[in-house]
């Protein structure tokens, strides 16, 4: 029996699964190295631990690891239920929130090392935790697809943007952001990231844009903004996404929309919100996401070798 250990959090509504125990040896190195290893060699150890039986679509995985980079206190591999995130935010919170659990960390400020750079957290009294995210920035503006929806093309604009994940940020989509309709806006974000495809739309260097935000006007008195986030395996973010909010902060900073230094309140589809803000250094723009988490439980996985859906099905 293969038994791996795991802590469950939530962070603003959104699950993480922290591996603590248990998973294969990736030969050490950069996290970045790590992951590759894990990506082509363990796949299978990803869908045991986030897929069905044991885990749901929306669930994300944080594996532990060896870090190289200079006083991290780890590195950390997020995962979901189709292959590796480049980074996570809410997972950030929720690897923090479970390290205190645990009693590897406390309050104050700590760094980990992630496939796309260090990020770091600071861990306050009262339990809220800030996120210093990787440099963030848009890449391009105001970028129009034609979206193919309910039998009609549909001209839709969104901005392309880098805040640890590509995203494309639309405003202009037509629907209301309210959790009774996930299933419309999961097609209709879904729809948007096969125009990007289709139209050949990309980051960086051709990176994949794998995360569609939409956004609406906020339901809360306390928030600046609402927004559906569809994840790359067409799950949806139950909080408002760390690296989404990441972003959308570079997107305002870059229209003069938001000041450096001032906060945007961010509310996600379910009514859970982060607050942000971002600061300059050496040329580039660190965004800052404070929210809460929660642990859920503490438990060991089982995997049988004798299970023929122990490793989950249909991957
Ligand atoms: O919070 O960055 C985030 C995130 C990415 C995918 C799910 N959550």
């Amino acid at each position: 029996m293969h038994r791996v250990r795991v802590v469950d959090s939530h962070t603003e509504g959104e699950p993480t699964r922290v591996v603590l125990d248990g998973a294969p040896d990736l030969g050490g190195g950069t996290v970045a190295a790590q992951a590759r290893v894990f990506r082509e060699r363990f796949d299978w150890f990803r869908a045991a631990v986030v897929n069905e039986p044991r885990g749901h679509d929306a669930l994300v995985g944080a594996l532990v690891v060896p870090s190289v980079e200079r006083d991290t206190v780890c590195g950390v591999i997020f995962f979901n239920n189709v292959g590796l995130l480049n980074a996570c935010g809410h997972g950030t919170i929720g690897l923090a929130r479970t390290l205190v659990h645990t009693g590897r960390i406390g309050v104050g400020r700590h760094r980990f090392e992630t496939p796309v750079g260090v990020v770091a957290v600071t861990i306050d009294a009262h339990g809220d935790i800030e996120l210093d995210n990787v440099a963030s920035f848009r890449h391009e503006l105001d970028v129009a697809v034609d979206v193919e929806l309910d039998g009609r093309t549909r001209v839709m604009h969104g901005d392309v943007a880098w805040g640890g994940n590509w995203f494309f940020l639309v405003s202009d989509h037509g629907e209301p952001i309210e959790l009774a309709r996930v299933d419309r806006l999961t097609s209709v974000a879904w729809a948007i990231r096969d125009a990007l495809e289709r139209q050949g739309v990309t980051g960086k260097d051709g990176g994949v844009i794998d995360h569609v935000e939409l956004f609406g006007p906020p339901t809360r008195s306390d928030c600046d903004s609402k927004n559906f986030v569809l994840c790359p395996g067409k799950a949806w973010d139950r909080s408002p996404c760390g690296t989404g909010t990441s972003a959308k902060l570079a997107c305002l900073v870059a229209d003069g929309k938001l000041a450096l230094g001032a906060e945007w309140r961010q509310e996600s589809v379910i009514g859970s919100r982060f607050v942000g803000r971002m600061r300059a250094e050496h040329g580039a723009w660190i965004p800052t996401i404070r929210g809460q988490a929660f642990v859920t439980a503490e438990s060991t996985l089982l995997i049988d070798p004798g299970d023929p859906f122990r490793y989950g099905f249909g991957s």
